[in-house]
């Protein structure tokens, strides 16, 4: 039997408002948005670490300010998101804990190495645009807390994307090192930044409930799909080749034929084994582990500011 409070829910979702967190919800819906947003979290913050690691060598002061600037967005965006999360119930304590003992999903594509200036380049033009592309329609998730924070995130990620688009057409207009090194960030960042997307269709356990409650708006390989028709000319203004010789629009489908991705490299990232899977939470942990002292003297002064209101 349904409960006025059920088809209360029913109502709002099939009318596009938000559900919020004072709202009555499913179970099984309040627990795929504390999966999916702290996933979510967890991406952006182990996502500083490719990019952090070049904050000391940016090839400018320029570049090094523009750098540091996106790293402290993501970690801003990371704290939305906990924050969302924290709203249905979760804590922060327990999203880190699941995240340093290595229990937690983050996206595979951050399992990447960046070994040159240009996969900083080729991080901001192939995984922010892929971001974009995924988060624009979570900006009408029907999460309340979600679709808002998503809101800022997009406006940051566009500006991460054409910084990223920038460097590589510096690069591009330089010299033939320059222009290789491009390249071969582009050939190594590419397949990567199309799996971000998640698995293909039929091999998306989450897909159709997650649309049916309108968290998600489109498929995996719809955005897939977009993400590609936004790289193609962009492509074409740097000057660099995609990595794929199937790669073509094809009139009747409507849309790009491309290579089969290769999904067994997926599947072994996301089981912990893609090149950075072990360095990446390692150094999760190590930073949580330096900063409890942090933790200890904020606590330490909001009890003493606390105990300050009372007198
Ligand atoms: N990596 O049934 P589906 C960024 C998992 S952007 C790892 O299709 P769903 C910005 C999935 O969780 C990156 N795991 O799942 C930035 C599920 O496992 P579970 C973060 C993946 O949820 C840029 C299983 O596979 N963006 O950080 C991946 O319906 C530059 C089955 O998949 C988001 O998280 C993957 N790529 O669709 C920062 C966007 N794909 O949980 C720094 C929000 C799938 O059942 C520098 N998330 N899986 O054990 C989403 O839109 C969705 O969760 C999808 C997956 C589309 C990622």
């Amino acid at each position: 039997m349904t409960t006025d409070a059920e088809a209360r829910f029913d109502e709002l979702i099939a009318a596009d408002s938000r559900i919020e967190p004072r709202d009555w919800m499913p179970d099984a819906y309040r627990k795929t948005l504390i999966r999916q947003i702290s996933q979510h979290a967890h991406s952006e913050i182990i996502g500083m670490q490719p990019e952090g690691n070049w904050i000391t060598r940016a090839p400018s002061l320029k570049r090094k300010a523009i750098l540091m600037a996106k790293v402290q967005d993501e970690a801003g965006h990371g704290l939305y998101l906990y924050s969302a999360a924290q709203t249905l119930g979760i804590t922060r304590d327990e999203m880190t804990e699941q995240l340093i003992t290595g229990r937690a999903k983050y996206s595979s594509i951050f399992n990447y190495p960046a070994p040159t200036w240009a996969d900083m380049g080729a991080i901001g033009w192939l995984v922010d645009g892929a971001a974009i592309c995924n988060q624009v329609p979570l900006c009408r998730a029907s999460y309340g807390p979600y679709g808002r924070a998503m809101v800022r995130i997009c406006k940051e990620e566009s500006f991460h994307q054409r910084q990223g688009f920038e460097i590589l057409l510096t690069l591009m207009q330089g010299t033939p090192a320059q222009r290789e090194m491009a390249q071969d960030a582009v050939n190594r960042w590419y397949w990567p930044s199309l799996m971000m997307f998640g698995p293909p269709d039929d091999q998306s356990p989450n897909s159709a409930q997650s649309t049916a409650w309108k968290i998600k708006r489109f498929s995996n390989d719809e955005l897939r799909q977009r993400f590609l028709g936004m790289l193609v000319p962009q492509a074409e203004i740097l000057g660099i080749t995609l990595p794929d010789e199937n790669l073509r629009w094809n009139d009747e489908t409507g849309q790009y034929d491309m290579s089969e991705i290769d999904w067994t490299e997926f599947f072994e990232v996301l089981a912990g084994r893609g090149p950075m899977n072990t360095e990446r939470v390692r150094a999760r942990r190590e930073a949580h582990e330096n900063g409890e002292w942090v933790r200890e003297a904020a606590a330490a002064y909001a009890r003493k500011q606390a105990a300050k209101a009372v007198a």
